[in-house]
Protein backbone atom coordinates (compact mmCIF):
# COMPACT_ATOMS: atom_id res chain seq x y z
CA UNK A 1 0.00 0.00 0.00
CA UNK A 2 1.13 3.47 -0.30
CA UNK A 3 2.49 5.89 1.89
CA UNK A 4 -0.57 8.49 3.81
CA UNK A 5 0.04 11.48 1.66
CA UNK A 6 0.57 14.44 4.48
CA UNK A 7 -0.32 18.01 4.33
CA UNK A 8 1.72 21.00 3.20
CA UNK A 9 2.29 24.27 3.21
CA UNK A 10 3.38 26.26 0.46
CA UNK A 11 4.42 30.21 0.91
CA UNK A 12 3.98 32.97 -1.72
CA UNK A 13 6.12 35.77 -1.37
CA UNK A 14 3.55 38.81 -3.00
CA UNK A 15 6.86 40.80 -3.29
CA UNK A 16 8.94 38.46 -5.22
CA UNK A 17 7.14 36.41 -6.89
CA UNK A 18 8.41 33.24 -6.13
CA UNK A 19 6.29 30.44 -4.52
CA UNK A 20 8.71 28.27 -0.99
CA UNK A 21 9.00 25.58 -1.65
CA UNK A 22 8.61 24.47 -5.44
CA UNK A 23 9.60 21.48 -7.63
CA UNK A 24 10.18 22.68 -10.75
CA UNK A 25 11.00 26.12 -12.48
CA UNK A 26 11.20 26.59 -16.08
CA UNK A 27 12.22 30.12 -18.40
CA UNK A 28 10.73 30.28 -21.64
CA UNK A 29 12.65 32.70 -24.10
CA UNK A 30 11.74 34.28 -27.12
CA UNK A 31 13.73 31.36 -29.13
CA UNK A 32 11.39 28.59 -28.09
CA UNK A 33 8.22 31.02 -28.63
CA UNK A 34 8.70 32.45 -32.15
CA UNK A 35 6.60 30.70 -34.16
CA UNK A 36 3.87 31.41 -31.37
CA UNK A 37 3.61 35.69 -32.28
CA UNK A 38 1.93 37.00 -35.42
CA UNK A 39 4.81 38.59 -36.28
CA UNK A 40 7.87 35.58 -36.71
CA UNK A 41 9.92 38.25 -38.72
CA UNK A 42 10.23 40.56 -36.00
CA UNK A 43 11.11 37.70 -33.66
CA UNK A 44 13.92 36.32 -36.11
CA UNK A 45 15.32 39.78 -36.28
CA UNK A 46 15.69 40.07 -32.62
CA UNK A 47 16.90 36.38 -32.57
CA UNK A 48 19.52 37.64 -35.31
CA UNK A 49 21.50 40.33 -33.14
CA UNK A 50 22.09 37.74 -30.69
CA UNK A 51 19.57 38.70 -28.23
CA UNK A 52 17.12 36.36 -26.48
CA UNK A 53 14.58 37.88 -24.32
CA UNK A 54 12.95 35.76 -21.13
CA UNK A 55 9.73 36.40 -22.05
CA UNK A 56 8.11 34.42 -18.78
CA UNK A 57 8.66 32.26 -15.84
CA UNK A 58 6.98 29.43 -14.13
CA UNK A 59 7.39 27.85 -10.75
CA UNK A 60 5.17 24.82 -9.71
CA UNK A 61 4.64 23.61 -7.06
CA UNK A 62 4.01 19.18 -8.00
CA UNK A 63 2.96 17.66 -4.84
CA UNK A 64 2.15 14.25 -6.80
CA UNK A 65 1.32 13.25 -10.50
CA UNK A 66 -1.74 11.12 -9.07
CA UNK A 67 -5.33 11.35 -10.03
CA UNK A 68 -6.96 13.39 -6.99
CA UNK A 69 -3.89 16.10 -6.32
CA UNK A 70 -3.21 19.56 -7.42
CA UNK A 71 -0.29 21.16 -8.92
CA UNK A 72 -0.02 24.71 -8.28
CA UNK A 73 2.47 27.57 -9.12
CA UNK A 74 3.45 31.04 -9.96
CA UNK A 75 3.76 32.20 -13.18
CA UNK A 76 5.66 35.70 -14.06
CA UNK A 77 5.28 37.11 -17.97
CA UNK A 78 7.60 40.12 -18.06
CA UNK A 79 6.60 43.16 -20.01
CA UNK A 80 7.47 44.04 -23.79
CA UNK A 81 6.56 43.28 -26.81
CA UNK A 82 7.40 41.40 -30.31
CA UNK A 83 6.18 44.07 -32.88
CA UNK A 84 2.57 44.77 -31.46
CA UNK A 85 1.42 41.90 -29.83
CA UNK A 86 2.62 41.57 -26.39
CA UNK A 87 4.82 39.31 -24.35
CA UNK A 88 2.47 36.04 -23.45
CA UNK A 89 2.80 32.55 -22.96
CA UNK A 90 2.46 29.65 -25.37
CA UNK A 91 -0.88 28.89 -24.19
CA UNK A 92 -2.53 24.68 -24.04
CA UNK A 93 -5.59 22.95 -24.09
CA UNK A 94 -5.70 20.32 -21.19
CA UNK A 95 -5.72 16.48 -22.61
CA UNK A 96 -8.50 15.52 -19.36
CA UNK A 97 -11.71 17.38 -18.42
CA UNK A 98 -9.75 19.65 -15.99
CA UNK A 99 -10.13 23.33 -15.08
CA UNK A 100 -7.37 25.69 -13.83
CA UNK A 101 -7.72 29.01 -12.38
CA UNK A 102 -5.70 31.68 -12.45
CA UNK A 103 -5.07 34.73 -8.94
CA UNK A 104 -3.33 38.12 -10.61
CA UNK A 105 -1.17 39.01 -8.11
CA UNK A 106 0.40 41.77 -9.74
CA UNK A 107 0.25 43.92 -12.90
CA UNK A 108 -2.05 44.23 -15.84
CA UNK A 109 -3.46 41.34 -18.34
CA UNK A 110 -5.60 39.07 -20.42
CA UNK A 111 -6.50 35.88 -20.10
CA UNK A 112 -7.08 34.47 -23.30
CA UNK A 113 -9.53 31.36 -23.56
CA UNK A 114 -10.80 29.42 -26.82
CA UNK A 115 -12.98 26.20 -26.93
CA UNK A 116 -12.42 23.31 -29.71
CA UNK A 117 -15.50 25.66 -31.48
CA UNK A 118 -13.30 28.47 -31.92
CA UNK A 119 -15.19 30.52 -29.51
CA UNK A 120 -13.24 32.95 -27.81
CA UNK A 121 -13.56 34.81 -24.12
CA UNK A 122 -11.62 37.00 -22.48
CA UNK A 123 -11.01 37.52 -18.57
CA UNK A 124 -9.10 40.77 -17.71
CA UNK A 125 -6.57 40.52 -15.10
CA UNK A 126 -5.59 42.93 -12.29
CA UNK A 127 -4.55 42.19 -8.44
CA UNK A 128 -7.19 40.54 -6.76
CA UNK A 129 -9.02 38.86 -10.19
CA UNK A 130 -9.66 35.21 -10.97
CA UNK A 131 -9.96 34.05 -14.09
CA UNK A 132 -11.64 30.42 -14.13
CA UNK A 133 -10.41 28.30 -17.03
CA UNK A 134 -13.41 25.38 -17.60
CA UNK A 135 -12.90 22.37 -18.98
CA UNK A 136 -12.21 21.93 -22.95
CA UNK A 137 -11.19 25.73 -23.14
CA UNK A 138 -8.07 26.47 -24.19
CA UNK A 139 -6.19 29.47 -22.48
CA UNK A 140 -2.88 31.42 -22.95
CA UNK A 141 -1.94 34.63 -20.91
CA UNK A 142 -0.80 38.11 -21.84
CA UNK A 143 0.90 40.40 -19.93
CA UNK A 144 -0.54 44.15 -21.30
CA UNK A 145 0.81 46.25 -18.75
CA UNK A 146 4.41 48.22 -18.30
CA UNK A 147 5.51 45.39 -15.33
CA UNK A 148 5.62 42.12 -14.87
CA UNK A 149 2.49 40.25 -14.66
CA UNK A 150 2.12 37.47 -12.01
CA UNK A 151 -0.38 35.25 -10.72
CA UNK A 152 -0.76 31.93 -8.74
CA UNK A 153 -2.51 29.01 -10.81
CA UNK A 154 -4.04 25.46 -9.83
CA UNK A 155 -4.84 22.58 -12.06
CA UNK A 156 -5.56 19.13 -11.73
CA UNK A 157 -2.34 17.00 -11.31
CA UNK A 158 -3.82 14.70 -14.15
CA UNK A 159 -4.84 17.52 -16.35
CA UNK A 160 -1.73 16.80 -19.03
CA UNK A 161 -0.90 20.05 -21.49
CA UNK A 162 -1.77 19.79 -25.52
CA UNK A 163 0.32 22.51 -27.16
CA UNK A 164 -0.04 20.85 -30.38
CA UNK A 165 -3.50 22.78 -31.17
CA UNK A 166 -2.02 25.96 -30.38
CA UNK A 167 1.03 25.37 -32.02
CA UNK A 168 -1.04 24.45 -35.40
CA UNK A 169 -4.02 26.75 -35.70
CA UNK A 170 -3.45 29.36 -33.10
CA UNK A 171 -5.56 31.42 -30.74
CA UNK A 172 -8.64 32.64 -33.53
CA UNK A 173 -7.73 36.16 -31.82
CA UNK A 174 -4.17 38.09 -30.39
CA UNK A 175 -3.40 41.05 -28.05
CA UNK A 176 -1.89 44.05 -29.32
CA UNK A 177 -1.36 47.37 -28.93
CA UNK A 178 -3.45 50.08 -30.91
CA UNK A 179 -2.65 53.42 -30.21
CA UNK A 180 -1.02 52.49 -26.64
CA UNK A 181 -3.88 50.33 -25.41
CA UNK A 182 -4.29 47.02 -25.59
CA UNK A 183 -6.66 45.77 -27.93
CA UNK A 184 -8.03 41.85 -29.03
CA UNK A 185 -8.30 41.23 -33.05
CA UNK A 186 -8.30 38.87 -34.86
CA UNK A 187 -5.66 36.59 -35.51
CA UNK A 188 -4.49 36.44 -39.59
CA UNK A 189 -2.85 33.34 -39.26
CA UNK A 190 -5.99 31.50 -37.58
CA UNK A 191 -6.59 28.15 -39.11
CA UNK A 192 -10.03 26.93 -38.16
CA UNK A 193 -9.06 23.40 -38.45
C1 LIG B 1 0.73 28.40 -15.97
C2 LIG B 1 0.22 27.00 -15.84
C3 LIG B 1 1.25 26.02 -16.27
C4 LIG B 1 1.76 26.39 -17.64
C5 LIG B 1 2.29 27.84 -17.62
C6 LIG B 1 2.79 28.36 -18.92
O1 LIG B 1 1.79 28.63 -15.14
O2 LIG B 1 -0.93 26.85 -16.62
O3 LIG B 1 0.69 24.73 -16.29
O4 LIG B 1 2.74 25.49 -18.07
O5 LIG B 1 1.20 28.66 -17.26
O6 LIG B 1 1.88 28.23 -19.94
P1 LIG B 1 2.27 27.38 -21.20
O7 LIG B 1 2.63 26.03 -20.68
O8 LIG B 1 1.04 27.41 -22.05
O9 LIG B 1 3.40 28.07 -21.83
ZN1 LIG C 1 -3.52 24.80 -18.18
Amino acid sequence: MSQPQRPEKVVVDFRGGVIKPYTRKKEVRLSELREYFSNVEEAEKILLKGKDPLIYEYYEYIYSEAAGNLNLGLTIIYPGKIGKEYYMTKGHFHERDAAEFYFCLKGRGMLLMQNKDGEVSVVELEPGSLGYVPPGWGHRTINTGRGKLVFFFAYPSDAGHNYTIIKERGFAMIVVEEAKAPKVVPNPKYHKT
